[in-house]
């Protein structure tokens, strides 16, 4: 008989599979092997214990993911926290317009947070408040926390629970001392130096889903640089809401909202509607996955 699990944790060559009851470790059966199924934390599978004594089983059967993230392999997350701050480090609209433009592609909605709001001056908080009410109206959700002050943590707690969710961002925004106030008995500091070490290709970084509240919590290593999937360039601001609205008021239906006459992303941000930072951001991924498509023709 079989049982079913969520792989919560990716070891060497084993798998610890959480079964509500238990967390077992797994191998993979070599049938599974085979047909290159590469099972990644996240995957929901069926397993069969092997040895009563030491209870650990085979992973048997996955059963197809419903989002995958790429860096790092993630299967089977219903959202993703991006943290962002205002200073310390300062903030990275860049980064943040790419992480959406990822989020889009994969079809994984994604909550902003923006963390270390206990260092802002009144000015600071207004400013802040201007970018996010701009993501805000274009439809992602806001979450203003201070892991110092512990503000904010009841509204995380509420957005994560029956969810899957993996918390990113750039270095030192404060993903690791944000999951402590939800797991203040796990150490997610030092689970992440080790997790980041290493800089060979192959090494593992070992990334845990951590059971919350009817659903999953991820840390993972911070980034500086948002990695963005490949699209069709012309398919790019199919990845960005509000001028994919805007797209079929220009004037050619060919326009890529880069100074066309009669384009319509211009005309609002000539109204301050959108943000030009947004269609700037927009088309340096466009010609970036224009680059990477001419690269291999
Ligand atoms: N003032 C203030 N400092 C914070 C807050 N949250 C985290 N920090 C500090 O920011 C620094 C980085 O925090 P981490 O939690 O390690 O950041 P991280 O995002 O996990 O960083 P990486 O693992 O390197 O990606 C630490 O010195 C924290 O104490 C906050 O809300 N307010
Ligand atoms: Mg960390
Ligand atoms: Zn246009």
């Amino acid at each position: 008989m079989g049982l079913n699990g969520r792989v919560i944790e990716e070891q060497r060559n084993y798998f610890i599979v959480d079964t509500i009851k238990s967390a077992i470790r797994c191998s993979i059966r070599g049938s599974l092997k085979k047909n290159r199924v590469r099972v990644c934390t996240g995957d929901i599978v069926t397993i069969d214990i092997t040895n009563q004594d030491t209870g650990e089983g085979v992973i048997t059967a996955i059963k197809e993911r419903t989002s995958f993230l790429k860096r790092p392999a993630l299967a089977n997350l219903t959202q993703i926290l991006f943290v962002n701050t205002y200073k310390h480090p300062s903030l990275d609209t860049e980064a943040l317009d790419r992480f959406l433009f990822a989020a889009e592609v994969y079809q994984v909605p994604a909550v902003i947070i923006f963390n270390k709001t206990d260092l802002l001056s009144p000015q600071e908080w207004e400013s802040l408040d201007v970018t996010a009410s701009y993501y805000k109206k274009i439809g992602y959700r806001i979450l203003f926390t201070s892991a110092k002050k512990m503000t904010g943590i009841d509204d995380l707690k509420g957005i994560c629970r029956n969810e899957v969710s993996a918390c990113t961002g750039l270095s030192g925004v404060g993903k690791s001392t944000l999951l402590s106030c939800l797991f203040p008995e796990i150490d997610f500091k030092t689970a992440n130096v080790s997790g980041a070490s290493g800089r060979g290709t192959h090494t593992t970084t070992s990334i845990s889903l951590h059971p919350f509240e009817s659903g999953y919590l991820a840390d993972t290593p911070g980034f500086s640089f948002v990695e963005i999937p490949p699209v069709d360039e012309i398919d790019v601001v199919n990845y960005f809401p509000e001028l994919e609205a805007a797209t079929g008021k220009c004037r050619f239906n060919n326009c890529i909202h880069n100074g066309e006459p009669g384009c319509e992303v211009q005309e609002l941000i000539n109204i301050n509607e959108i943000l030009s930072s947004r269609r700037e951001h927009y088309l340096k991924i466009f010609n970036e996955e224009k680059a990477r498509r001419q690269k291999f023709r």
